[in-house]
């Protein structure tokens, strides 16, 4: 029977999914690590040291190792990787890789008996890759918000955003114009790996595409005039746009190596979140989707098509057809790792014995860990915001003061989006019951989890099996996503999160401004 796999290359590291449909079972998932399987590149947390706390770049031939080391440890584990039938990826969104004109040469001969990495680095314009994680893009983003107006954010379906490409790429145009000129093409973290798996120049998808303020959603197509004011020449400079994932090419003859067979249909890869919509199977407009990985995300397909008002949330182009809208949250699992390490506690502590012995609502007291700058809201200025003597109180009460605070945010900063009766929560933080719990009562909602919590790998996989397989996104969904734990909210907390709910806004509001 035929097998999917799916990769997602995230912030952090690279997953591999293999799937088999036919049984609905997960054969393999395998990760790598960056900073601990590849610790040469430099790159703790997947991101390059820089004194600049707003500038945050990664090296893209690390990205290249990952992915050999990754079929390797697949390779040697015995997936049948031969029965792979299609491969589908999604990429940390945002993320831009600089290429030269060699890129086509090299990418179209890549040979076997050499790696990924030392082929591909003389195809590098730039050796690095600013990240979603950076905010060193505000004079540009105001200039972009200058030239294009409003239109930008109805068009492109986010205002000018500092983490998003274009104004990463107005930056590297007008600070290292030579380099800039020298640049051919310019891809998303998503297109170029999937590039260098089919061996030729990938097309961009309009759920990552989304993510760059250059696509235009009601065309599907670069804005012009949009990329005109981001940076001269840009139109020429990016790939073709997929409006839904399609088979981008057939798998390289180097990937034979481990096992899979060249020529195989790979589909256009997408951005980790879309990616994961798909892949936590929410097909209602009832459920949304909250994602606990190094950025906490907030997401839901929409219908019909709006923006955020306040600015904070973005439109992008759904894998499955259709919009969905997106708010993003910069301090995520590292923020909650750095919480639970200062108070010196293990996981089981911080996931369930913090919240048994403190009440909901934690007699109002907050702590927002903005330890890097925030993206929702917006804040520069890097560091933790309480309400209270955070550093004298108890480890239980820092914990869910600090729970109950990201998860307020997250509230807060999607009722744009609508109300859900629903919320499916995935990524590595929906294994805590008190982050579970405290999304019911905050969401008043009903929470659900699924086996797996890297929904996004296998999205990218389910997405493999759609496009090439003809596997309905509906019998995908009943296999692999079927609900494994329901939590329901309790009336009582409800309340007492509703009640506190203004009082929070003012304590939000105080924070962004110290
Ligand atoms: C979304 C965003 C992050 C990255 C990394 O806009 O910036 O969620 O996709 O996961």
């Amino acid at each position: 029977m035929s097998l999917y796999l799916g990769f997602d290359s995230s912030t952090q590291g690279v997953k591999a999914i293999l799937i088999d449909p036919a049984r609905g079972a997960i054969v393999c998932a395998k990760a790598v690590n960056f900073e601990k399987d590849l610790p040469a590149f430099n790159c703790p947390g997947g991101v390059l040291a820089d004194p600049d706390p707003l500038v945050k770049h990664a090296d893209p031939l690390m990205w290249l190792a990952a992915l050999d080391l990754l079929l390797l440890r697949l390779q040697q584990d015995g997936a049948p990787l031969g029965r792979v039938a299609a491969i589908g990826g999604d990429g940390q969104q945002h993320g831009s890789v600089y290429l030269n004109d060699g890129f086509a040469r090299i990418v179209a001969a890549l040979n076997p008996a050499l790696d990924l990495a030392s082929q591909l680095a003389p195809a590098l314009s730039r050796k690095t890759s600013p990240i979603w994680m950076d905010s060193s893009t505000g004079a540009e983003c105001a200039e972009l918000t200058a030239a294009v107006g409003a239109r930008l954010q109805s068009c492109t379906g986010s205002p000018a955003i500092e983490r998003f490409s274009g104004p990463q790429i107005r930056k590297f145009a007008r600070s290292e114009p030579a380099a800039y000129r020298d640049t051919a093409r310019i891809h998303l973290v998503s297109s170029f790996l999937c590039s260098v798996l089919i061996g030729g120049d990938a097309p961009i998808d309009s759920g990552d595409g989304a993510g760059m303020n250059l696509l235009n959603l009601a065309t599907m197509r670069w804005d012009e005039e949009i990329a005109e004011a981001t940076a001269p020449g840009l139109l020429a400079k990016l790939p073709a746009i997929d409006a839904t994932p399609a088979v981008a090419g057939g798998l390289a003859f180097y990937f034979a190596k481990y096992g899979l067979t060249a020529g195989i249909p790979v589909t256009t890869w997408t951005g980790d979140n879309p990616a994961s919509l798909v892949g936590s199977g929410v097909s209602s407009l009832d459920t949304a989707v909250v994602s606990l990985g190094t950025s906490d995300t907030f997401f839901a397909s929409i219908s019909p098509y709006r923006v955020d008002p306040a600015g904070f949330g973005h439109v992008f182009g759904l894998p499955s057809g259709g919009f969905m809208c997106l708010t993003c949250f910069k301090n995520g699992s590292l923020a909650r790792e750095r919480v639970r390490a200062e108070a010196g506690v293990d996981w089981d502590y911080f996931d369930v014995t913090a919240f048994e012995q403190t009440p909901p609502g934690n007699h109002g007291q907050w702590a927002l860990p903005w330890f890097e700058p925030e993206i929702t809201p917006l804040v520069t200025r890097a560091g933790l915001r309480a309400n209270f003597d955070f550093a004298a109180a108890a480890p239980q009460v820092r914990i869910r003061a600090v729970v109950e605070a990201q998860v307020m945010v997250l509230r807060r900063h999607s009722e744009w989006i609508g109300n859900f009766k629903t919320l499916r929560v995935t990524g590595g933080g929906s294994n805590s019951s008190g982050i579970l719990q405290t999304l019911a009562d905050v969401f008043n909602a009903t929470v659900e989890t699924i086996s797996t919590a890297d929904s996004a790998a296998l999205g990218a996989a389910m997405i493999a099996a759609h496009v090439a397989g003809g596997v309905s996104y509906a019998a995908l969904a009943a296999a692999f996503c079927p609900p494994t734990r329901t939590i329901r909210p309790r009336a009582a907390a409800v309340q007492i999160h509703a009640d506190q709910m203004s009082e929070f806004g003012e304590f939000e509001a105080t924070a962004q401004t110290n």
